[in-house]
C-alpha cells in the first residue's frame, strides 16, 4: 500500500464513522395489506441524525410511524422523521415508533427478504435486506 493510499484511508475513517448504525432489523410477517419493520438505530456521531424516510420495492410507499394515546387506545400517527440523539440509541419496536410498509405488494412470509432504502438527512442512503419474522402477539396494523 502505496504512502498516499494509506492517508487516504485514514483520510476517510471519521467519515465512515459518521453513519448511523442499524441493528436488529426486521420486517413482521403479515397477509394483510400493510407490514412494519423494526431495527434500532445508533447515533456514533456528535450531531443529530434524522430518518427522513424510506422506500422499498416491496410495497407502494413506506412512512415512518408512531403510536399516540387516543383515549385509553393506541393509534399509530405518520411523522415526518425520527430523531436520534448524539451518541444515542433509537429503538423502533411493536407498539411504539415504526417503519411502515404501505400497500405490501404480496404477503411478507417468514423467511423471505425485502430490500429498505433508508434516507438520513445529509448523508448517503442506506439499502439494507431485510429478514421477515413471524412476530406473534403483535400490534394490528389498521389505520
Ligand atoms: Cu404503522
Amino acid at each position: 500500500m502505496s504512502f498516499y493510499r494509506v492517508l487516504y484511508a485514514l483520510f476517510l475513517i471519521p467519515f465512515l464513522s459518521h453513519s448511523a448504525i442499524i441493528e436488529n432489523i426486521y420486517a413482521k410477517s403479515t397477509t394483510g395489506p400493510n407490514g412494519a419493520v423494526f431495527l434500532t438505530i445508533t447515533n456514533p456521531t456528535e450531531k443529530h441524525l434524522k430518518l427522513m424516510g424510506a422506500k422499498s420495492d416491496a410495497c407502494g410507499h413506506v412512512e415512518l410511524h408512531t403510536h399516540l394515546k387516543d383515549g385509553d387506545i393506541y393509534r399509530m400517527r405518520p411523522i415526518p422523521y425520527i430523531m436520534v440523539n448524539p451518541g444515542s440509541t433509537v429503538a423502533l419496536q411493536p407498539g411504539g415508533l415504526h417503519i411502515m410498509l404501505m400497500t405490501v405488494k404480496k404477503p411478507l412470509e417468514q423467511g423471505n427478504m425485502i430490500s429498505l432504502t433508508l434516507s438520513f438527512e445529509g448523508q448517503c442512503d442506506q439499502t439494507l435486506m431485510v429478514p421477515v419474522k413471524k412476530v406473534s402477539g403483535c400490534c394490528k396494523h389498521k389505520k
